[in-house]
């Protein structure tokens, strides 16, 4: 695949067609979701802006909703660039531009609203599945490269958008529900800092495939490489990147960590195969690891995977899947043990930012907390302050995790037939309740092969709720979108998501009612 070529061919005339109206704009307003994945499409679509010289400013939103498309039709600003989201809101933004409020260019991967534009880059449109071969950042990405090639010369480029997607909703239930106000980040390029722009960015590729990384982080984020590794449209952005020397990919242990954990607690904290004596076990993992011919400190320090050298790399995998075979873990599981990695060569070893799964996670920590301009900053290249911030973020964000985990561990969950459950009230945020649920499964007294509902406050008139499945459950059947879709309708409220992790808003005090639906359509889809 040459430079000059485009990386998705479906999207190449609507992708050359939005960058054409977006370089010819004045300036333009660029707004995105807050999470890893709109974060990571802010900085792309920002970056592709910034080289081509068009001034812009950058807003952050949680929800797209219609109070949002009226803040941005106050503006005095003609474009506006929607990415990660915007097509959900079709309907709105469409009676906004019909008015003349402004000229919409609408990048995203979610299911369209029943409303047309002229310039809406979604995959969906194009029988490219948004759920899984193409997200936010990497629509983002699409664009950036079409900005660069019409910006280098004229290509020929037709319209004709055709509707052939299959529907898909991106996972409601990780979204901050922190408020319903708008972040707005200083226009132009991050403040200059000491070491100035760093990592995946310090080095600008003419046709703009650098930002394949940040498509990757994005991507990764969203869960799009759950199955393993990046399939489709997101795999013809990682064959970019690795050509543009912004990402390598590898076989190597699918565990998240490897570049920042201390070697047992990578292990002891793996959770999506689950090794008994070793998994949520501590002293196990260090009775494993002790028993292997390699050093587990150096200079009195945890070492971790990345400190190991490919020989003792070897070594442990080889162990560990010898540990999972002895104990039990079926060969489908013990094979999910090692998967494709995706890293960024140019941020340094041994951060966060060098694994595309940690990054996606320092975003969320940003994210999650308000805070859409520092992970902005920190996907920008600023590696000082904004990195620093990010840091405080994550271990925060840590420690409410294992508050919540404890939480959940006091009070225990409630069996139901085909469900299990818990209300944490306001002891865990809404914002994370999710993430503590499909932690708690498989800790003492919460069983792994039974779904996992969680409620959360989430204001005097809101419950937000989160489920958590297994791949296994998944492969009898699981759906749990369809799961909190159905009991969210059936109590008042709105649910959707993933298979395998799902969320819904209902009206406080409709818990135990949706129980009772959700465990009637779970034990419909399993029983
Ligand atoms: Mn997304």
């Amino acid at each position: 695949m040459g430079a000059s070529d485009p990386p998705v061919p479906e999207l190449a005339d609507v992708a050359t067609a939005c960058a054409r109206r977006l370089l010819a704009a004045d300036r333009v307003l660029l707004a995105s979701h807050i999470d890893a994945d709109g974060l990571t499409s802010a900085a792309v679509a920002s970056t592709a802006l910034e080289r081509a010289g068009i001034p812009f400013e950058t807003v952050f939103f949680d929800q797209l909703d219609e109070e949002g498309v009226a803040a941005l039709a106050a503006t005095d600003y003609d474009t506006v660039l929607l990415t990660d989201f915007g097509s959900g809101q079709l309907d709105v933004v469409a009676e906004y531009e019909a008015a003349g409020a402004f000229t919409p260019v609408v990048c995203d991967h979610h299911r369209p609203a029943d409303a047309e534009t002229e310039y809406h880059l979604n995959p969906l449109l194009f029988g490219i599945d948004g759920a899984s071969e193409l997200s936010g950042a990497g629509a983002a990405y699409v664009l950036a490269r079409a900005m660069a090639a019409a910006g280098a010369g004229p290509t020929a480029g037709t319209e004709g958008a055709t509707r052939t997607g299959e529907s898909a909703r991106a996972e409601q239930d990780e979204d901050d529900g922190g408020g319903d106000g708008i972040a707005s980040v200083p226009a132009g390029p991050p403040p200059a800092t000491d070491g100035g722009r760093g990592g995946t960015l310090a080095a600008p590729d003419p046709h703009n495939r650098d930002l394949a990384a940040l498509a990757v982080v994005g991507a990764v984020g969203d869960m799009q490489a759950s199955g393993g590794e990046l399939v489709g449209a997101n795999a013809a952005i990682v064959e970019e990147g690795v050509e543009a020397g912004a990402v390598e990919t590898g076989r190597d242990l699918a565990l998240y960590g490897k570049q920042t954990r201390p070697l047992p607690k990578l292990l002891e904290y793996a959770s999506d195969v689950h090794v008994p004596g070793i998994s949520n076990d501590e002293a196990g993992t260090i009775r494993f690891l002790d028993d292997l011919p390699v050093d587990l400190k150096a200079d009195g320090e945890w070492r971790r995977w990345v400190d190991l050298t490919a020989e003792e790399r070897r070594t442990v995998v080889s162990a560990l899947v010898r540990e999972a075979i002895d104990r039990g873990v079926p060969a489908r599981k013990v094979e999910e043990l090692v998967g494709t990695t995706y890293t960024l060569p140019r941020e340094p070893e041994g951060t966060e930012l060098r694994d595309a799964s940690e990054f996606s996670t320092l975003l969320n920590a940003t994210a999650r907390y308000d805070r859409a301009d520092v992970g902005l900053a920190v996907c920008l290249g600023d590696r000082d302050a904004a990195l620093r911030r990010a840091r405080r973020l994550l271990a925060n964000h840590r420690r409410n995790l294992s508050q919540g985990l404890e939480v959940v561990k006091q009070e225990g969950v409630t069996r139901e037939e085909h469900v299990q459950w818990f209300d944490a009230g306001d002891r865990i945020r809404e914002t994370i309740v999710g993430i503590v649920a499909g932690m708690a499964v498989g800790t003492e007294g919460v069983d792994r092969g039974t779904p996992i509902v969680a409620f959360a406050r989430k204001s005097d008139e809101e419950t937000k709720v989160s489920a958590r499945g297994t791949p296994g459950l998944v492969r009898r059947g699981l759906d749990l979108s369809a799961v909190m879709g159905e009991a969210a309708c059936e109590v008042g409220g709105d649910g959707g998501g993933h298979d395998v992790a799902a969320g819904a808003t209902i009206p406080a005090g409709e818990e135990r009612a949706f129980v009772e639906a959700a465990d009637r359509v779970v034990g419909e889809q399993i029983g």
